[in-house]
């Protein structure tokens, strides 16, 4: 134990060090990651701010380009070997070619080089010719910093708060009854420890179906080239007695402990420790429209994810970052072009309120917070429509089932969140009142004038607060 956390340290320290000469003395790398919960947007967000960040026809608000200072942005190979590079290429042609649809979803982390060829600004201008600047974008699903909480229980804690959890949703009723016949102390039968398994996965899933939030361990959600292996091969189980040699029990323990070992710590260690800026990207939107238990649920799963940004509370954590921290934290409610741009500032108070407690208890000591509404990619146009007297602020595109084109309405957001996060808090079933509605809408079909990437709305005042100071 102590030995793998000093080696941990060690290499984070020679990184740390590496990190700073090639600042100091080459080029700098800014390191953004882009993280959410399932669905939440990550791959349109990046695809369309890479798109738009080459062609910076609709970044004004990125103000390296407003005064003219970007001379280039270009692809290049990132500099990690290992992990999978971010498909831009497919995932635009999805977006923007003849048919535009949305991507397919994503399983697992993965990576992608831009480089800025920039002038400083200031009164270095003059001195200085143009630098270059690296963004290496890395894409990570936020079930894995879910998985943070993991390291600090023993299997028996871990079972014991799951299986209370769970108990009274009805997506678990097929699992518990399969944990409850379970014999811990009965010999270890593999057959037996993979069907209980695969109850529990299949219990996650539908539990994320169903708008709960808290999937976790989240690889069991993502299993991505470590499906059927004995890391994902276990699930909480009744226990009362310290497990015993050979037992179904022992070997339970034992890989939820390689699952920590060999799944969650390495993922720190390789991709959370070296992020300088994050985005954390969230469908609130959805989650008001499935009601108050998803909206509460996911407020839930926003403080425990937002937990991993302050490190002091984990031991392990702090110790392998060695005082490092993310800079800057972005909280962007994604899809906002479901909404009329009416609405926009009440989604963004929604958002502020939602990480609000966590920012709270936080101060994610020596970053800097700013949440915003935005969408990577906007597929509806807004439109004023009378209804029963009154005027309707509203939103067309079209419709991603039909095809068709439709206007939309989708109720309106509570000036004050309050009126949405109380209830959710109380247990409330259903929303009182307003009734939000939510359309899937298809991209748009586009043709983009030379210079210009994508439409989006304020994809360029994200950029601004995450990479703006750099260029
Ligand atoms: N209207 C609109 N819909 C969006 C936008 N961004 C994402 N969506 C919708 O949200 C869905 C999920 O977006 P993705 O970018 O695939 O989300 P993800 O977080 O990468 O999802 P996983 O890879 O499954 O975790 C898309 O299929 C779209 O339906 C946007 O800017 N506008
Ligand atoms: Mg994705």
């Amino acid at each position: 134990m102590v030995i793998s956390s000093l080696a941990d340290s060690l290499v984070r320290g020679v990184e740390t060090i590496g990190d700073s000469v090639s600042e100091t003395f080459f080029e700098p790398v800014i390191r953004l990651g882009v993280t959410g919960l399932a669905r939440s947007g990550k791959t349109v967000f990046i695809t369309s701010l890479v798109a738009n960040l080459l062609d910076r026809g609709r970044m004004t608000g990125l103000v390296a380009q407003q005064e003219g200072r970007i001379n280039a942005a270009y692809l290049q190979p990132q500099p990690d070997d290992t992990v999978p590079r971010f498909d831009y290429e497919s995932h635009m042609s999805d977006l923007t070619g003849p048919e535009p649809h949305w991507p397919d979803s994503t399983r697992a982390v993965s990576e992608l080089r831009l480089s800025f060829k920039a002038r400083p600004a200031g009164l270095l201008a003059g001195l200085q010719g143009p630098r270059t600047v690296h963004l290496d974008i890395v894409d990570y699903p936020g079930e894995w910093l879910l998985d943070l909480a993991l390291l600090e229980k023993s299997y028996e804690d871990w079972s014991q708060e799951t299986l209370s959890r769970i108990e009274k949703r009805t997506e678990a009723a097929e699992f518990l009854a399969q944990a409850r016949a379970a014999d811990p102390a009965s010999v270890h039968d593999e057959p037996t420890a993979q069907a209980l398994a695969a109850a529990f996965s299949t219990y996650l899933n539908k539990a994320r179906e169903a708008g709960f939030y808290d999937c976790t361990p989240g690889r069991f959600l993502l299993p991505g080239d470590l499906a059927g292996s004995p890391v994902l091969t276990f699930a909480p189980l009744p226990i009362s007695d310290p497990s015993r040699r050979r037992t179904l029990q022992r070997e339970m323990e034992r890989r939820y402990e390689a699952y920590k070992s060999k799944v969650v710590k390495p993922f720190f260690r390789d991709h959370f420790s070296r992020i300088d800026r994050q985005v954390v990207l969230v469908d609130a939107l959805g989650a008001i429209h499935k009601g108050p238990q998803a909206v509460e649920d996911m407020r839930r799963a926003m403080a425990d994810i937002l937990s991993a940004f302050r490190p002091g509370r984990n031991a392990w954590l702090s110790q392998l970052l060695l005082g490092k921290r993310v800079e800057r934290i972005l909280f962007a409610a994604t899809k906002a072009d479901h909404l009329h741009h009416l609405q926009h500032p009440r989604l963004t108070a929604i958002m502020e309120a939602l990480t609000r407690e966590a920012r709270d208890r936080a101060s994610f000591a020596g970053a800097e917070t700013a949440a915003l509404s935005m969408a990577s990619l906007r597929a509806t146009t807004e439109e004023m429509r009378s209804h029963n007297g009154s005027e309707l602020p509203c939103v067309r595109g079209t419709l991603l089932d039909s095809g068709k084109q439709a206007a939309f309405y989708p109720g309106e957001l509570p000036d004050d969140p309050a009126h949405l996060l109380a209830p959710a808090r109380n247990g409330a079933d259903t929303w009182l009142g307003e009734d939000y509605g939510f359309m899937a809408f298809a991209p748009a079909h586009l043709t983009l004038r030379p210079g210009d990437g994508p439409p989006h709305i304020r994809l360029d005042r994200a950029a601004q607060f995450l990479i703006g100071d750099r260029l």
